[in-house]
């Protein structure tokens, strides 16, 4: 962690975490390295919840601060994350090595009070193997269909796991969703509070996992946004 006289953080990256020991030190390493060429005062908070294997000790060891959360899921991870940042930015991404953390620089330079800044792997690189045909042909874009058309914004990537925006403007919004549906509830909450949301090309990577498969169960997860965005439209309005 990098902190400068005052204290101020700059940015917080929000890592949620189950059973990465393989691949969460190279994610670290790789923010520390960017905030230090771009002269960000930041930290890194790990969100795990219960891994089995050595995630939290690695997690520590390579600098960051490691938050055991008791509540299972992805998006229950994030939103501890969230309440424990201290930077005036949050940006989160996967602990599989799936996305590149020195794209944060590109985050960096469009922040902005007021926007999510989304990043869309539709619009940069899927190298090969980094995303199954069945999501990349049909349950990405068929969500992000939806959601546009509910929600009248236009974006390209809404299941994408890498995303920043200015802490200050989560303030008043209440989080609810405990899994995957998460990353469609954060863009149904901008929306909802004319925010905006603005694209940038990403990489994604083929994860770097050997020993288990993603936590991500295509059909089940699926099913919990595309009712987690009708429930939000027509039933909370
Ligand atoms: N803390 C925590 N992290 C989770 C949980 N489920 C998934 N993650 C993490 O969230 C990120 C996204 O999960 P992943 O399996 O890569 O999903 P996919 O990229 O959509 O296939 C990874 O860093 C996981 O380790 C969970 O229940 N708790
Ligand atoms: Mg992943």
């Amino acid at each position: 962690m990098i902190n400068s006289s005052d204290n101020k953080i700059d940015l917080t990256v929000v890592i949620p975490c189950l059973n990465e020991e393989e691949t969460i030190a190279a994610c670290i390493i790789k923010c520390l390295k960017i905030f230090e060429k771009l002269k960000i005062n930041g930290e890194v908070i790990v969100v795990d919840n219960n891994s089995t294997d050595l995630s939290s000790e690695i997690a520590q060891k390579a600098g960051a601060k490691v938050i055991l959360n008791n509540i299972k899921g992805y998006g229950a991870s994030l939103i501890t994350g969230f309440k424990h940042a201290n930077g005036e930015y949050i940006l989160y991404a996967d602990g599989d090595n799936s996305y590149d953390f020195t794209e944060i620089e590109r985050f960096w330079q469009k922040k902005s009070s007021g926007y999510l800044i989304l990043g869309s792997r539709f619009k940069g690189d899927i190298h090969e193997g980094a995303m199954p045909p069945l999501h990349r042909y049909f349950g990405t874009p068929f969500l992000t269909c939806i959601i546009n058309l509910l929600y009248g914004i236009k974006i390209s990537d809404s299941q994408s796991g890498m995303r920043m925006f200015k802490k200050s403007d989560i303030k008043d919004i209440s989080f609810e969703s405990e899994g995957m549906e998460f990353a469609s509830e954060i863009l149904i909450k901008f929306a909802k509070n004319h925010l905006k949301i603005t694209e940038i090309p990403i990489s994604l990577y083929k994860d770097g996992r050997t020993k288990h498969s993603p936590h991500l169960r295509p059909f089940k997860d699926g099913f919990r946004h595309l009712f987690y965005m009708l429930k939000c439209k027509f039933i909370n309005v």
